[in-house]
């Protein structure tokens, strides 16, 4: 019953606001037309908007604000990348829940959606911030036929995607911050951590977690953050779609990461770098054991930080926390 119910919802998300017949919709479920009428109160308890013309039918004025299947599938135009969807109201991590549905065999583009994380992580095992509904808290799992060395730069391909869906769903105009940050006018909007299953055979999958900050308030911040961190709907002034901004992610995710696969990081890199902060800049590298300080004159191929310290010296940068 709750099935049909989903489908329902499915089919008046799909129809665009166009209002379906009673008779049409019992015809295509193959159900009574009271039937209907029952999975149509269901939906409304459920959050759905929906509103009746006289012999015209139903149709949808608004969708309950969740990241559920049905919710992101409707309107979903990629081939691969969720196309499975496993979703839950609230969990510790989306990483821990994707390395677990990657290690049982779950196919390549699966992600994990959540409402709210417990214990969302960060790099070094730090801690990433999730309110409940405010967010967008995403793993993906692919399972890309690369040389493992090649994983690190999946977070700069993920980084790219990133900033182009900000940018078509909000206009707003996000920088990247080497190697995994994505800030707003300066305060970090987006955080990426990118993680790999791999034995002797290679790479048997990457999880890429993203953590993107949507309709928080400063206030929904802790205070530790509220210096540090920013959200879309703070930085335009209203509040932004979700499910949209979830499926121009996947989008982008698909084309980037299926151009990188298919033709290496030469042209990613050019994107790159047209929208990092870091290039160019002063910058500090902080690492587990020294600190460098220096020019950030570019990325290499592999997508490695190439610093120019005082002593004219270059270093290869694999991994850090960058100060500007
Ligand atoms: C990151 O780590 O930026 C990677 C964050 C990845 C989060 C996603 S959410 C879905 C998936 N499931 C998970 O459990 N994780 C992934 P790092 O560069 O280490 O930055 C962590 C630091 O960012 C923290 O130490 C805080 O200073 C700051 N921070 C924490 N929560 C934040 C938030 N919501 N917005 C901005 N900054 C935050």
């Amino acid at each position: 019953n709750t099935a049909i119910t989903n489908k329902l919802a499915e089919r008046l998300i799909k129809a665009q606001g166009e209002p379906v017949s009673g008779q049409q919709l019992a015809d295509e479920f193959g159900v009574s037309r009271t039937a209907i009428w029952k999975h149509i109160k269901e939906l409304a308890e459920q959050g759905y908007g929906i509103e009746s013309i006289k012999k015209k039918g139903y149709y949808l004025t608004s969708a309950p604000d969740t990241l559920d299947a049905t919710a992101i599938g409707a309107g979903l135009h990629t081939k691969k990348l969720g196309q499975t969807i496993h979703y839950v109201e609230s969990c510790p991590s989306t990483q821990i829940i994707a390395h677990q549905l990657a290690q049982e065999g779950t196919p390549d583009g699966t992600i994990v959606l959540t409402e709210e994380q417990t214990a969302g992580r960060g790099r070094l095992a730090r801690k990433w911030d999730s309110a409940a509904k405010k967010g967008i808290w995403m793993s993906v799992v692919l399972r890309p036929d690369v040389v493992p060395q090649k994983a690190p730069q999946f977070t700069l391909v993920a980084a790219v995607a990133v900033v182009r869906a900000i940018e078509e769903v909000t206009g707003l105009k996000p920088e990247i911050k080497w190697p995994n940050d994505i800030l707003i006018k300066g305060k970090k909007s987006t955080g990426i951590l990118t993680e790999l299953q791999s034995d002797a055979d290679g790479i048997q999958a990457l999880i890429i977690g993203i953590g993107l900050n949507v309709n928080q308030s400063l206030q929904d911040f802790p205070e530790e953050l509220q210096d540090i961190a920013t959200s879309l709907s703070i930085e335009s002034g209203k509040l932004v779609n979700r499910q949209e901004l979830v499926r121009a992610l996947l989008s982008h995710l698909e084309i980037y990461t299926d151009l990188y696969i298919e033709t290496g990081f030469g042209m990613l890199k050019i994107l790159w770098e047209s929208y990092s902060s870091t290039i160019g800049k002063t910058v500090r590298a902080r690492m587990a054991k020294e600190t460098l300080t220096g020019i950030a004159e570019g990325i290499t191929e592999d997508g490695v930080l190439q610093l120019r310290t005082a002593d004219g010296k270059l270093h290869g940068i694999y991994s850090a926390d960058i100060e500007m």
